[in-house]
């Protein structure tokens, strides 16, 4: 199983629907590619997400860390040898999602070489996960519209919905447009994505305390310690730490700070792992982890929900599983399918998935 080539092709497929967020707006999906090769022939697939708003990585710095540094660094290593090509790897500092497809495709290769899929070997404890949408910046009605459409069209019932606009009384005219439209049965949460001060936060909260929140996440910078720790000691929900809390050290920094009290885990950006390292870390810790999206294709997408339904801590909230379906394309042969609010683990070998040459050779950068 050792490994010959590591491929990191760049390709863009434009949103039908982009998402705008307090961070920044995707209307591209200009992801990279990233296939690692055996010499026994297999494949290990997976895709890294530039988000140069949340991690300062481009799909150009994707391309050029993985050819220069991390390629040659790999070649000759057993797909086995996970930990020395992690060590390896953290050789170069950031660059997560870069490092994140490469842990991925190590592990579709591990399982396609055992025959069962990675979930199972990852913890495998169900085989589908409820799925929650993200409903980006938008006037309210067409927020309410789009989360309306997903929720008679896919059966989704949890949406995240995108906060930190100003002034902060949209953002709060809006959730309250959706606790209305969509009943006190669907499930509520907000992201600022740090777009609000501490504030600004405390008084959007108090005003929505009648909304039956399930949680809010990253509504002010981490890097206003003491502002947002004062933030985290009255909000009336757990407070998720999403871009601030990247790895297992992050995590213990932000969570014994004070600055958050639960982590949204993103296989993006921590691979199969690193994703493991954060989980374990939080049951340690006692803080509950909600399964978060990078805005994820449809590859990412498969590795999400293969994490998240493998442990029980992971599975127990819904997924954030739905990004793909603001694209217009995609990769996979066999393309996803959201039925009755829920996604399924896919059962093949390994991540069970394979790439459409012909729409690989229409979207592809780099020819
Ligand atoms: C999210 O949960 O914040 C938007 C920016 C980013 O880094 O991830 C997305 C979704
Ligand atoms: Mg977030």
């Amino acid at each position: 199983m050792k490994i010959v080539h590591v491929e990191a092709i760049p390709f863009a497929i434009p949103y039908a629907k982009p998402l705008r967020f307090a961070s920044g707006e995707v209307h591209t999906a200009d992801h990279v590619l990233v296939r690692v090769h055996t010499d026994e022939g297999l494949v290990g697939t997976a895709e890294a997400p530039p988000r140069p708003y949340t991690y300062g990585e481009t799909q150009a710095s994707i391309v050029a860390v993985i050819d220069t540094l991390f390629a040659p660094r790999l070649l000759g290593l057993s797909a086995l040898e996970r930990e020395v090509a992690h060590e390896r790897l953290d050789r170069t500092v950031g660059n997560p999602t870069a490092k994140a497809a490469v842990d991925m495709a190590l592990w579709d290769i591990l399982g396609q070489a055992a025959g069962m899929p990675v979930s199972g070997l990852l913890g495998g404890y169900t085989d589908r996960m409820r799925v929650s949408h993200m409903v980006g910046f938008a006037p309210a009605g067409q927020m309410v519209a789009e989360a309306e459409r997903v929720r008679d069209t896919y059966g989704v019932t949890t949406f995240k919905v995108k906060v930190g606009r100003r002034p902060y009384t949209d953002d709060v005219d809006a959730c309250r447009a959706l606790r209305e439209a969509l009943g006190p049965g669907a499930e509520l949460y907000i992201d600022g994505n740090r777009g609000w001060t501490a504030a600004e936060s405390a008084r959007a909260l108090r005003e929505m305390t009648d909304l039956g929140l399930l949680f809010a996440e990253e509504l002010c910078p981490a890097d206003d310690v003491l502002g947002r720790r004062w933030l985290v000691e009255r909000c009336p929900v757990p407070f998720i730490a999403d871009e601030s809390a990247t790895s297992a050290a992050e995590v213990t920094r932000e969570i014994l700070g004070g600055s958050a009290n639960a982590v949204s885990v993103k296989t993006a950006r921590t691979g199969f792992t690193a994703s493991q390292r954060v989980l374990h870390h939080c049951e340690g810790l006692g803080v509950p982890v909600v399964m978060g999206n990078q805005i994820d294709g449809q590859i990412g997408t498969v590795c999400s929900v293969a994490f998240g339904a493998a442990h029980r801590s992971s599975a127990r909230y819904a997924g954030e599983l739905s990004n793909f379906l603001g694209m217009s394309d995609d990769l996979l042969t066999e393309p996803l399918t959201i039925e009755d609010g829920t996604l399924r683990v896919r059962t093949g070998a390994g991540l069970g998935i394979g790439i459409d040459p012909d729409k690989l050779a229409r979207y592809r950068q780099d020819r």
